[in-house]
């Protein structure tokens, strides 16, 4: 049985508040474990217009545990959404407070940036028909729940445990990539913690895009031009600690950094 509004409402203050505290949690699904997948999906957006009331505004969406590395990581096995805040936005260089985060980890990612709207059930082609160009992206993820553990339905209703993401400085049409198979490098400090392709994610990062795009028409919504999408991690996520400088390196388009105080 879905969860009443006034229990939704609820949880979306539950989580929105451990975002903003800083406070990890117990899994939502604990107390209430008849939530579904669905009712997940709307705390997450209970709790997103949370922050817009406080100012904040949607730039983006990401998908999430679209390769098998991060699948079997957190032993979630479907991939996911969230969505990208401005608050959320971090330049290419910048450096983070360490003491601002519970737990954070960073991953190997892929940016596509749109140049039209899109909406409607679609396929990879038809989802790149809409994108400008491809940058490299490293997210911070940071679950809310404690020790970085959670369901599917408690991960989706923790905003698929979005925190941070910086795209790199080099733009570059798909069509000029060799999308489906790019060499992805993530060092931390000089030192090489995860490599990978972009073909692990899903096997080729358009069909993330169009996933996304799937599951948001279910909703009735759509991805709007200038909006950013981060395809999801090629590899692990790797723990980040303070004095840390965090570099990806992906195939032609360049490196995108950060440095942990
Ligand atoms: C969920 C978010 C996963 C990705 O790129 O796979 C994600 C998590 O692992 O906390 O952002
Ligand atoms: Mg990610």
């Amino acid at each position: 049985m879905p969860l009443s509004n006034d229990t939704i409402e609820e949880l979306a203050t539950v989580v929105d508040d451990a975002a903003r505290h800083k406070e990890p949690i117990v899994m939502l699904t604990a107390d209430h474990p008849e939530m579904t997948l669905d009712d997940a999906y709307t705390i997450q957006r209970r709790s997103m217009a949370r922050r817009i009331e406080r100012g904040e505004s949607v730039v983006g969406m990401k998908m999430g545990l679209t390769s098998t590395a991060k699948m079997e990581q957190m032993n979630v096995h479907n991939p996911i959404y969230g969505h990208l805040t401005d608050s959320m936005m971090l330049p290419d260089g910048a450096t983070i407070d360490r003491h601002n985060y519970c737990h954070p980890r960073v991953e190997a990612e892929l940016a596509f940036v749109m140049s039209e709207d899109i909406q409607g059930e679609v396929g990879p082609r038809q989802a790149l028909s809409a994108v400008e160009g491809v940058c490299a992206a490293i997210e911070i993820i940071d679950s809310r729940y404690k020790d970085f553990e959670f369901t599917l339905i408690d991960v989706v209703a923790d905003n698929a445990s979005s925190t941070g993401f910086a795209v790199g400085p080099v733009l570059k049409p798909a069509q000029a990539l060799e999308l489906g198979n790019l060499g992805m490098v993530m060092s931390i400090n000089g030192e090489v913690v995860e490599t990978g392709s972009s073909a692990a994610i899903l096997e080729h990062p358009a069909r993330s895009l169009a996933a996304l795009i799937t599951m948001l028409a279910e909703r009735d919504e759509g991805l709007r031009a200038g909006q950013t999408v981060l395809a999801g991690s090629a590899t692990k996520a790797v723990h980040i600690n303070s004095g840390d400088r965090v570099e990806l390196d992906v195939d032609t388009l360049g490196s995108v950094q950060l440095q942990v105080q």
